[in-house]
This record gives C-alpha cells, structure tokens and sequence, in this order.
C-alpha cells in the first residue's frame, strides 16, 4: 500500500513529498525515476541531479540524441539512464527500492505501462511543471510570480503577448512551459525573473497538482488530444484545472460559456475575482471592444460607467483575425491583474512579434492573399481561422487525431470556393466535405490514393512533402480568383508527411514563394 493511501493525502503526495515546497528544501536522496529525456525530461533529470536526489531517467527511444544526452545526464550524476523500448514497459527499481516519485514529460500519456504500475503501486506522478512549482522558491532568489495560460488554440500568441506586455511594464520576464522553453530551465535562471508566462497543455495540467497563480485564463475549448487523455471529458477537466487556486483574477471567454463554466465550478483561494474577455461590447469586470479600441471594464476603479482605453485594433496587425483579438485581451486582462498600467498594455502589443506559421501573411498578388496558418492542427483552429476570411481556397488535411470534421465543414461550406486537400489519409476530410458541402470542387494530390510511400513501405517519403506543396499551390492558383484567400489551415496534425507543423509550413511558404520567381505571385508583404 502505497503512502499516500496510509495517510490519507492526495495521491500525488506522501509525506516525504509533503514537505517539499522548495529549492531549499530536503531533496538530498530522494528516489526519482523521470519518465522521458525530451526536452522536459532533460530538464527535470537535470534539476533533481543538482538538488541532491537519485534520478533514473528512462525513454523508449535510443535514438543518437538521446544517447548524447543520456552521456551529459550520467557525467553531471544520474543514477541510471535506460533507453529502448522494452525499459518503458515497466517502473524501474532506484537502488534496488521502489522509487518515492515519478517525474513524467507531458508526452507520456496515464495509461503508458511505466505510468500505470507506478499509478497502481501508489507512486506519486508529477509533471515538470510540478516540481517547477515546488522549487520555485529559492533563498537570495526573487520568487516569479505565474501567469498560467491554457486553450485549445491560440496559447503561444496569447503568452508571447502577456511576455511582451509585462518587458513592456519594466518586468523582468519570459514565456516558457510548453511553448517550447521548459519550465524548469527558467526557475533555474541566476537572476531570476519577477513574472512567467505560462503556456500549459493539458497534458501538463494532466500532471500539475498544487500550482497557485496569480491569474490563470482558459482561452477557448474545443474537441483535441482525445486520443491522449481517453475521452472529451477528460480533457476538458485537465483544462479546467488551470483556474484551481488562482488567487487574484480568474479570466474566462465570454464567447465560450464553457470557460466561464469551469470558473464558477473552480476552488480558488479567497477574493479571487472572475473576470471575463470578449470581442463585442464588455459588461462591467470585462475587458473587450468599444469601436475598434481595446478596453479595460475590470481593472480601474470607475468600470461601473466607463472604460479605460488599451489600444487600437489595428495595432495588432495588418490581418487582424477574431481570435487574435481575444488573445490580445486574455494577455492585457492578465497582466492588468499582476497590475501593470495601461501602458504596458499598448506598448506590448506594438512590440509584440507574431510567431511564424500563425496566419503568417506569405503573398499577396492579383487580389489574392496566401496565408499560412500551419499551426492550425485542429478542426477549432481551422473553424478561427476559415470564419475570418470571406473567400477561401481551403488548403487542409493530415493527421486527425481522431476527431470528427463534421461541424468544421458544415459551418464554414458557404465560404470556401474550393478545397485543396493534403494528409496521407484524406478520408476523414473527404467525407465530412461531401456531406456538408457537395458542390465545393475538391482535390487531392494523385499518391495520396495509393499511399505515400513510394519506397513501397508505407512510411512517409522524406522529400515528398515539398513535392506536394508545389503540387498544393500549383493547384490553389489555378482555382483562386480575385478576392479570394489562399488559407492553408490543416485541421490536422503535419507529422504523416512533415517533421512538423513548422516543417509544413515553410514547404508552403516555400513552394508559394517559388511561384513568385516565377512571376505567378511577386509582392511579399
Ligand atoms: N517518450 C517515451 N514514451 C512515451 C512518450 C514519449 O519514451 O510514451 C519519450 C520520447 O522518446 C522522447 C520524450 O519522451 O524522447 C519526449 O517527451 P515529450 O513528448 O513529453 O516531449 P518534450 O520534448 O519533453 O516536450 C514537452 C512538450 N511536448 C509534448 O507535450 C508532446 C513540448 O510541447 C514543450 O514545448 C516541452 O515539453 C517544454 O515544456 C510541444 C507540443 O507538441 C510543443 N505540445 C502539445 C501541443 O502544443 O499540442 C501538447
């Protein structure tokens, strides 16, 4: 029986676990096997090595890199690193005992054997971003204060945003979690930092138990990452659990009722306010838009009859998407919660560098616009991105993860002139097409028929993805007319064809800037 089940703790603590709230505290032989040596992993194998416990660091793949890593990880004192497939198959002994914690990378879904046995002998499982909030303190340190930022889309522009707004505010601080930057590599900055921008997926949250921000924000919620946490349902609680603890402001999207939901339905700790975001008219304790102004309802003292103006609309770019308003405001409505002025607002929207492959302007000749929006790798992302644009040549496909395209298609079919699709199973897209929008031209690149492995393994062709980009936007050309936008926004995951979203979209930006030297598309913008 496990220590947790003894003592009646949560089952995420025991009381070793229990006392530790700090860099300074006692984790000198603490027994850790961290699950993964991908860029969490590695950062938090890294961490325990330097505060004193036993790490065994263990991952499936035994690829180059990871070999390479494991040899840094065993110089600066891991116990042990075990790579292959068959050492994840079960919960490895630290020194001959059962291990105290299991610290797992985001990747490593519950029901993975490793997790599971750990989970059934009564192992807690922490996240990276759990043992971040336990040594977040640290004596000669200043302790950063979070903002914690969740959604099924739109999280890396809303915390490159809040990043950008708080430097604008004179604050030291940096955007990290699952933007790329893990979290830990930040908590063990020198100089430390007075604010982070915390992107979390749910599987971080997943993994995440005691965090306390200072404000939180759930952006949006739609149907992902089904596969990974077992059901809807599931996901949607890990998302909600951004709000628990919060302790100054609580900020839901009005438009989204489900947010709004998981607020009232959240434990936070008292005085907490809830504070909402929308980009119509905002109620008193919102923040939204008057005209094309940005305003604040909810963080100045007079919100009961007026509004104190953040910023114009069209500070935020050429292309100015919905969605990337909403965004705007979580970001402003969040750090006017940690209480910077106005100011900050403004000037960090003006500084504020959209990240590639985002509704990424890539031409624009003949009346027709050619946007990238690879990072749209689910139907909710896609559904943003389609609804701001009239007309559109509909560049879409790839992995579904299991979700179902009906609604995407049936609420966008008036706008979409044609359909240009990608993805080695274009099925899935091709049914929901033909049922909600019948009379839209659709193509599909000729192999994707026979399957994309010309090496007649079935495994994707490495070089293929370019090859079919050309194809994709030889293709959009020939149907686009003027007025129309060329949008490549997939729905879907890249990895059947590409290493990645980015990969994806540099093959677009790529073959639509080839067309440009070759006269079709010139201007860039
Ligand atoms: N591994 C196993 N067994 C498994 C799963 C993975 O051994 O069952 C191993 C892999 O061989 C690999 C390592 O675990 O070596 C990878 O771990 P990981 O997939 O958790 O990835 P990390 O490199 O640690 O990166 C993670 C996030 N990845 C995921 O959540 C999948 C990164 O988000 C994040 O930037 C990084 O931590 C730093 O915080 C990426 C992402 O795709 C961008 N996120 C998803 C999304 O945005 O949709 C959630």
């Amino acid at each position: 029986m496990s220590g947790a089940e003894e003592t009646g703790l949560p089952r995420w603590e025991t009381p070793r676990l229990k006392n530790l709230t700090s860099w300074d505290s006692d984790w000198a032989g603490l027994r850790v096997v961290v699950a993964g040596i991908g860029a969490s992993g590695f950062s938090a194998a890294d961490t325990l090595i330097e505060l004193g416990a036993i790490v065994v660091v263990v991952d499936a793949g035994a690829t180059e890199e990871n070999e390479a890593k494991a040899d840094t990880l065993r110089i600066v004192g891991a116990r042990q690193v075990l790579l292959g497939a068959d050492h994840a198959e079960s919960l490895p002994l630290v020194d001959g005992e059962q291990a105290d914690l299991v610290v797992t990378s985001p990747g490593w879904r519950p029901s993975q054997p490793l997790l599971a046995q750990a989970a059934a002998a009564g192992v807690p499982i922490w996240g990276d971003v759990e043992l971040a909030w336990r040594v977040r303190v640290r004596e000669g340190r200043p302790t950063a204060e979070w903002l914690t930022i969740t959604g099924t889309n739109g999280k890396t522009t809303t915390v490159g945003l809040t990043e950008a707004m708080l430097i604008a505010g004179g604050k030291r601080a940096v955007a990290a979690g699952n933007v790329g930057t893990p979290i830990l590599d930040v908590i063990r900055d020198p100089q430390g930092y007075d604010f982070l921008a915390v992107e979390l997926s749910s599987f971080q949250l997943h993994w995440a138990h005691s965090i306390s921000p200072l404000a939180s924000v759930c952006l949006n919620v739609a149907e992902d990452h089904v596969d990974w946490h077992g059901s809807y349902e599931a996901y949607v609680a890990a998302k909600a659990s951004i709000y628990e603890r919060t302790r100054i402001a609580c900020i839901y999207n009005v438009e989204q009722r489900d947010t709004e939901t998981m607020v009232e339905e959240a434990d936070v700790i008292e005085g907490c306010r809830a504070v909402g975001f929308t980009t119509g008219m905002p109620s008193i304790s919102m923040l939204g838009v008057v005209e094309d102004l940005l305003v604040d309802r909810a963080f100045i003292q007079q919100r009961k009859d007026s509004a104190a103006e953040l910023a114009s609309i069209s500070e935020l770019g050429d292309v100015v998407p919905r969605h990337l308003v909403a965004n705007a405001l979580a970001a402003a409505a969040l750090v006017r919660a940690a209480g910077l002025p106005v100011a900050a607002v403004r000037d960090g929207i003006r500084a504020f560098q959209p990240g590639d492959h985002r509704i990424q302007v890539v031409a624009n000749e003949d009346g027709v616009l050619w946007i990238n929006d690879s990072k749209a790798t689910n139907p909710h992302a896609a559904s943003a991105s389609l609804s701001s644009f009239p007309s559109v040549v509909w560049v879409a496909g790839g992995l579904s993860k299991g979700v179902s395209y009906d609604d995407l298609v049936k609420d966008n079919a008036k706008r979409l002139r044609a359909v240009v699709l990608i993805g080695q199973d274009p099925t899935p897209l091709q049914g929901a097409l033909a049922r909600h929008a019948p009379d839209v031209p659709v193509s599909s690149y000729p192999s994707l028929h026979t399957g994309f492995g010309h090496d007649g393994s079935g495994s994707p062709d490495p070089v293929s993805g370019d090859a079919l980009m050309q194809w994709v936007v030889a293709e959009a050309a020939r149907v686009a007319r003027d007025g129309d936008t060329v949008l490549m926004a997939p729905a879907a995951a890249s990895m059947d064809q590409f290493s990645s979203y980015a990969h994806r979209g540099a093959a677009f930006m790529a073959a639509v800037r080839a067309r440009g030297g070759q006269g079709t598309i010139a201007k860039e913008f």
